[in-house]
């Protein structure tokens, strides 16, 4: 009541509705006016900010958070009367005729293509201090995941111009979601690096908020204890890229400007776009509004599985079921060993990658509808069995994946399936919790997430029809892993299949387990060459360059590190490995035209 008087007309009306909404104690020991006044300023400015970044404010945040707190307290199941079932859905075999023919359908429809990267993680699990789209993909090159990401797209691009022969290129539109925690890194990586090629005005970072924190069952909000004036916060989960799309005004741009499609992708999976083409060729042909990229999925790997949910009422859905909801919803409905592996080796439920691919015009009617609000939900840990009080402050959140929950029966939700090891390899955990993943498990390591893409890459040129050596078993950081080639080569030689095919010819071609190959040029191709040691060839895009023959070479070693070293830097801590380089063949050609070289 004092403090009114130090109040602008905005902030009494955030006064009367913060008390309005049962939030009272906030303003409990304040002083009288004289004292703290600016504290009182930045705290007004504090609830205006959560006001305005929550659709329909925080009076309809502390409405949901009631209804979900009493939900968990009376430990209601979110899959009340829901049945799961395996849902069947398109299963791509990298080379095969049907994941060609994707494949190629896709590369025509990424000129329609809109792609968003959810980035405002930080990685806690990874213990990881930088951001993680900076990391080095693999450190054969060095290559750092955005850079690779920000290639792949300007190249499918360029490729799916070259195919419909369109009237102009289109600067396909790359939207990053950063939040408090990645924002100016990712900004800053960027800026110093020339945006990696692409042009500034392609790149939008839209900067998602935190949430307020609750104290207890009641909703009540938390305040620092350190600082009254100052309500706890974190975050509220990849879901927000919905409604910060919605609210931005792109997606109407994107309609406007003719796009048909938006490619929701995560921050470090250096696989994800082997599949991007063809999974975008399955949503085109299957017209699909919805559809979510997967992989086999372990029992009790900590990824989602898509299931089918069908309700008692006729209600049905296919969604990602949470790994931590899975096992506990499989035993509630007659499955009394829960998440376990079927004859396959695998869970039967495919794990989500959270590589969505959505139809923009079904999407933004859905989000008129809904304003971006995703189905949130809420984790408390609860001091003991009342669960009357909380251990810490708890909050809201909110995933991308369940976008489809609030969608009607007639929306077309589709999954497409690929291969193990040739679309998800991320870097998720730290070296100690990754060695203790079980056996056969993925690790979703620094560690795995590089020696699966030089599997990938080896696995793609054994189907082109090169003789790749079988790999060794090697342990890194704890972590059983098995060492391919170091195959690495930039967007520009290859995005798709095909691209490899028409690279790589004749019967002879051969590359032994030690070897490294880096192919950096646009048009290199690899005829009869028999690898057995270290090549890096380069070239300036207007040059052709048919490589063959024979080179051997002390090459560069995979060599074990210890984790614990801190003279060396975090990024190869992590991974448990460097590379040292100790030969090596370099072939650079810097002039435009055509070279025969037999090495
Ligand atoms: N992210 C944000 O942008 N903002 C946030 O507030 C939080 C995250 P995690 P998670 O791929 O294996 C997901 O933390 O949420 C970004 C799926 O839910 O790495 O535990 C963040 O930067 C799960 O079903 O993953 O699990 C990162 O890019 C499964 O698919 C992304 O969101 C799992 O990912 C994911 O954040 C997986």
């Amino acid at each position: 009541e004092k403090n009114m008087s130090l109040l602008s007309p905005d902030q009494v009306e955030i006064a009367k509705m913060l008390l309005e909404i049962g939030q009272g104690h906030l303003f409990q020991d304040w002083p009288d006016p004289g004292v703290d006044d600016d504290l009182k300023q930045t705290f007004f400015t504090q609830v205006a900010l959560l006001n305005s970044s929550y659709p329909g404010g925080l009076v309809s945040y502390i409405k949901t958070a009631k209804e979900l707190l009493a939900d968990s307290k009376a430990g209601k199941n979110p899959f009340d009367g829901f049945k799961p079932s395996v849902p069947s859905g398109e299963v791509l075999t990298l080379g095969d005729e049907t994941f060609i023919k994707y494949e190629e359908a896709g590369v025509k429809q990424v000129q329609n293509a809109a792609f968003v990267l959810v980035a405002g993680g930080l990685g806690e699990r990874l213990g990881y201090n930088g951001i993680k789209v900076a990391l080095p993909m693999e450190t054969t090159t060095g290559t750092c995941f955005l850079q690779h990401y920000i290639e792949s797209i300007l190249c499918l691009s360029e490729a799916s111009y070259k195919q419909t022969q369109g009237e102009c290129q289109r600067d396909v539109p790359f939207v990053i979601m950063t939040s408090d925690d990645t924002h100016a890194r990712t900004l800053e990586l960027l800026e110093s690096n020339s945006y990696f090629g692409m042009k500034p005005t392609q790149v939008k970072l839209l900067k998602q908020e935190k949430v307020a924190c609750l104290a207890d069952n009641d909703a009540r909000l938390a305040v620092d204890p350190k600082n009254k004036y100052i309500i706890q916060t974190k975050p509220h989960g990849h879901g927000d890229v919905h409604s910060l799309l919605y609210s931005s005004g792109l997606l109407r741009e994107w309609k406007e400007a003719g796009l048909r499609w938006v490619m929701f992708f995560q921050d470090t999976n250096g696989l994800l776009f082997k599949a991007i083409p063809a999974a975008l060729g399955v949503s085109a042909t299957k017209e699909y509004h919805v559809n979510s990229l997967a992989v086999p999925r372990k029992a009790k790997e900590a990824i989602g599985g898509i299931t089918k949910l069908t309700h008692a009422d006729g209600r049905e859905m296919v969604i990602n079921v949470e790994y931590n909801q899975l096992d506990p919803l499989l035993r509630a409905t007659g499955h009394p060993d829960g998440d376990v592996n079927c004859e396959t080796g695998y869970s039967p439920y495919p794990g989500n990658i959270n590589q969505l691919i959505l139809e923009l015009g079904p999407y933004i009617d859905e989000l008129a509808k809904t304003g971006g609000v995703i189905k949130e939900f809420v984790n408390p840990k609860y001091k003991d069995a009342t669960k009357t009080e909380f251990k810490s402050s708890t909050r809201l959140e909110c995933m991308m994946q369940d976008y489809p929950k609030t969608l009607p029966p007639s929306a077309r939700v589709g999954f497409t399936v690929t291969d193990p090891w040739l679309a998800y390899a991320p870097v998720k955990n730290n070296p100690e919790d990754a060695a203790k993943v079980p056996k056969g498990n993925p690790y979703h390591s620094a560690t795995s997430g590089e020696t699966a893409v030089y599997r990938s890459n080896s696995m793609i040129l054994r189907k082109a029809g090169v003789k790749i050596d079988d790999p060794v078993t090697q342990v890194f950081n704890g972590q059983e892993v098995e060492i391919w080639p170091r195959i690495v080569w930039s967007p520009k030689w290859a995005v798709t299949f095909a691209d490899v095919k028409r690279k790589v010819s004749g019967e002879n071609s051969s590359v032994t387990q030690k070897s490294t190959l880096v192919i950096k040029g646009r048009n290199v191709l690899i005829e009869d060459l028999s690898l057995d040691g270290t090549l890096v060839i380069d070239s300036v895009d207007d040059a052709e360059v048919k490589v063959g023959g024979s080179v051997k070479n002390d090459g560069w070693a995979i060599e074990s590190i210890d984790k614990d070293d801190t003279s060396l830097p975090e990024e190869v801590r992590i991974r448990g490995f460097k590379i040292n380089k100790v030969d090596q063949l370099e072939k650079s050609y810097s002039e435009p035209g055509k070279y025969t070289v037999n090495l």
